[in-house]
């Protein structure tokens, strides 16, 4: 395989056709976009020139520009004056929606690292609402953690996590992962129902995840079960819209 097809991930000539209804450009940006996205192509790495690619893949410079630009916009590719193109630094996280995964491991499978930054943690009465989510009886008390959550030392987003104390006494004994944690409690996660919807965000959110007010973000809220059904957290987050992308496998029924 050539230098070019192994560092893009065995991207070859063949791959990209002038027949499918895709423009070339497109294409090209697509499985650019799938090797960053993956985390196949790490932060800071850079691509070979244009003109390379443009003779490796039999296109013109002005496709391969084109490609190289979609990505840029996306803020997944950057231009260095007299160094060509690399990709950016910043994380731009993929995560399986059919896996039930924590945000540490996330991080870790694609080489970063898992920071966090405490925004506060309690343990008080459940509110109603929380009562029903978790099938609490009234007056039940619930553990609170609320998390900015960073890539390395970028913030991704901030999450709100409610458990009963019955399955998680101490807040303040989680030390990294939430998970690994109730683990070794004995309470580990097994199942997971979120659902997701995109929101602009207000500023006290929006300044934390350093981005302007109103920018736009994904919202999502989880409840988490333990093996034998009974609800163990209730989560609402929000994610950078410009860093996460979650991803579906479908199958035939
Ligand atoms: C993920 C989960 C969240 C869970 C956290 C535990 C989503 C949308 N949310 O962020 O429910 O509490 O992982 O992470 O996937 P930790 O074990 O690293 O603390």
């Amino acid at each position: 395989m050539s230098l070019i097809g192994k560092k893009l991930g065995a991207l070859q000539p063949t791959d990209l056709s002038a027949d499918l209804p895709l423009p070339l450009y497109l294409q090209l940006a697509k499985h650019l976009r799938a090797q960053i996205t993956s985390g196949k192509l790490g932060a800071n790495e850079s691509l070979p020139a244009e003109r390379e690619l443009a003779e490796f893949l039999n296109v013109s410079r002005v496709t391969v520009r084109k490609a190289l630009g979609v990505l840029a916009k996306e803020g997944l590719l950057s231009n260095r004056q007299g160094s060509g193109w690399f990709t950016n630094s910043s994380p731009y996280v993929e995560q399986r929606l059919s896996t039930l995964t924590s945000f540490t491991e996330d991080m870790q499978s694609r080489g970063l690292n898992a920071g966090v930054s405490w925004l506060d943690r309690t343990v008080s009465a459940a509110t109603p609402e929380e009562t029903l989510l978790l099938n609490l009886r009234p007056g039940e008390r619930v553990s609170r953690l609320n998390r900015l959550r960073l890539a390395g030392d970028k913030p991704l987003c901030i999450e709100l996590s409610v458990l009963p104390v019955k399955y998680l006494p101490d807040p303040f004994a989680v030390q990294g992962s939430l998970y690994g944690h109730l683990r070794e409690l004995g309470a580990a996660p097994f199942r997971a129902l979120q659902r997701l919807s995109a929101v602009s965000l207000i500023a006290d959110l929006a300044g934390k995840l350093d981005l302007p007010e109103g920018a736009p973000a994904l919202y999502i809220e989880r409840r988490t079960f333990l093996k034998d059904g009974a609800p163990l957290e209730f989560v609402s987050s929000h994610y950078r819209g410009d860093a996460y992308d979650f991803v579906v496998e479908l199958a035939l029924a």
